[in-house]
């Protein structure tokens, strides 16, 4: 049992101290949700074995009095396995397969293309002891071999592509008011992880002021004490469309 209702979390920050892995959102959300306390660790890109003591090289990371565990899934599943007289994060093995679905569909949608839209923002963001290895490690991991600049030049017209793209998740949201129903459940908190690590990393925003889904995002990112608000993120709204043609 979590001594003092506390479960440790070790951090990915920016340089203004936001939050930025969508994987470590989803887990402040979780540990919210099952009505933990967070004792977190802060740190940025580098230094994560360091901090860890060579558990992990990766965050999210918890520990739960003095038990540790990695990778945000399993840290879902390990909190509703070892307390699940509290609110349960899936309700169901038929849950876990449409989170899967709906993470992996918002990713390929929104997160790969805001990923080069945003790059060089999120690299400028990082810390500054953290910005050469992010710079290296994003070009050669993800990018293959190209610089940051290139890939996020020319985002003006590559960013008014994806709105149109989210219109099956702005259908889904007009019948329900959390992807859980009622109430929000991992299944949310992995959606709403998307637009988390898109406002901390967005200088520019990808959304437009009406989008409907203002309202979901805004409601998500208000849970838990406003658990998704923080001064160093981005206004997700307010993306320019083109100009009407002139008649
Ligand atoms: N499958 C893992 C992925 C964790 C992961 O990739 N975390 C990234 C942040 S988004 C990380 O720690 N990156 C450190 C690095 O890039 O060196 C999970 O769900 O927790």
């Amino acid at each position: 049992m979590a001594a003092n209702n506390t479960i440790r979390l070790f951090d990915l920050q920016l340089a203004t101290g936001c939050t930025i892995s969508p994987f470590v959102w989803r887990t402040k959300y979780a540990l919210k949700h099952k009505g933990f306390d967070i004792d977190l660790v802060p740190g940025g890109f580098t230094g994560i074995v360091e901090r860890t003591g060579g558990f992990a090289d990766r965050v999210p990371v918890i520990v739960d009095d003095g038990h540790w565990v990695k990778d945000s899934w399993l840290i879902a599943e390990y909190l509703d396995e070892k307390y699940p007289d509290r609110p349960m994060l899936f309700e169901g093995p038929s849950m876990k397969v449409l989170t899967k679905f709906i993470d992996g569909w918002l990713w390929a949608t929104a997160i790969r293309p805001w990923f080069s839209c945003y790059i060089l923002d999120y690299h400028d963001l990082s810390l500054p002891q953290d910005q050469a290895y992010v710079r290296e490690s994003r070009q050669t991991l993800f990018l293959q071999g190209r610089k940051l600049e290139e890939v996020q030049a020319g985002r003006e017209a590559r960013l008014p592509l994806v709105p149109p793209l989210l219109e099956p998740f702005r259908e889904l949201l007009k019948g329900t008011q959390w992807l859980g129903g009622d109430n929000p459940n991992y299944a949310d908190y992995c959606a709403l992880a998307v637009f988390l690590w898109t406002a901390s990393v967005a200088k520019t925003p990808p959304l437009h002021d009406d989008d409907p889904l203002r309202d979901y995002i805004d409601r998500g990112f208000d849970l838990f004490g406003g658990l998704g608000r923080h001064p160093g993120m981005h206004d997700l709204f307010g993306l320019a469309r083109p100009e009407a043609n002139a008649a």
